[in-house]
């Protein structure tokens, strides 16, 4: 059964520049740099038939491509931090590519996602960590500049089943339409 979800893949000069900050927090999992992603439609383990019907149906997303913003780090999870990520500006072009592949996902019958979307990268997973060394990694990378990079296709991972985790595989990609978010490449957002 494999382990799916949609995303936008991270380029290679963006995962450089975010790998540069890893390190500084015992008991961080830092994302090697190739795995970085941002997840828009979490599918979990399913099996082959209902695979091929989410990759089949993602054939008909229609949308221009557009601009993904990073916008600063952050972390999930509060008093229990669960992880440092890049927050993602939630655009409305990336928020409609989302919630049309929530739509589909249920129209193929999955159940629908509870959880609100928060666009992110992860760039490590924290198993206790503690609260003041994340609130002062946090602090000392205040110097994060807004970057953006353009996106012209999504793909469809697999993980490995009821793990998790890379390294990713590409199942299939979708382009998206038109050339909007090419012409700024990697332009500063600042
Ligand atoms: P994360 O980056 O916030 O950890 C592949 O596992 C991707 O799907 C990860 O990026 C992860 O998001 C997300 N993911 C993993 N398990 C999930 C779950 N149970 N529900 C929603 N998203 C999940």
């Amino acid at each position: 059964m494999p382990r799916l979800f949609t995303a936008i893949e991270v380029p290679k000069e963006i995962g450089t520049m975010l790998s540069m900050l890893r390190g500084g927090i015992h008991g961080a999992r830092w994302i090697d740099p190739e795995n970085y992603h941002l997840t828009l439609r979490f599918i979990g383990d399913i099996d082959d038939r209902t695979a091929n019907e989410v990759a089949g149906i993602l054939d008909f997303v229609e949308r221009p491509s557009f601009k993904v913003t990073l916008t600063g780090l952050g972390q999930f999870g509060g008093k229990k931090p669960r992880a440092i990520i890049a927050s993602v500006q939630p655009t409305p072009a990336l928020i409609e590519l989302q919630a049309e592949h929530e739509r589909m996902m249920q129209r193929i019958g999955l159940p629908a996602e509870g959880r609100r979307f928060t666009p992110h990268v992860t760039l490590a997973r924290l198993r206790d960590a503690s609260v003041i060394e994340v609130a002062d990694y946090l602090s000392t990378r205040g110097g994060f500049r807004s970057v953006s990079f353009p996106v012209s296709r999504f793909v469809l991972y697999s993980s490995r089943a009821s793990q998790g985790g890379g390294p990713y595989i590409v199942e299939a990609d979708y382009p998206l339409r038109g050339r909007a978010g090419l012409e700024q490449r990697y332009a500063n957002a600042m």
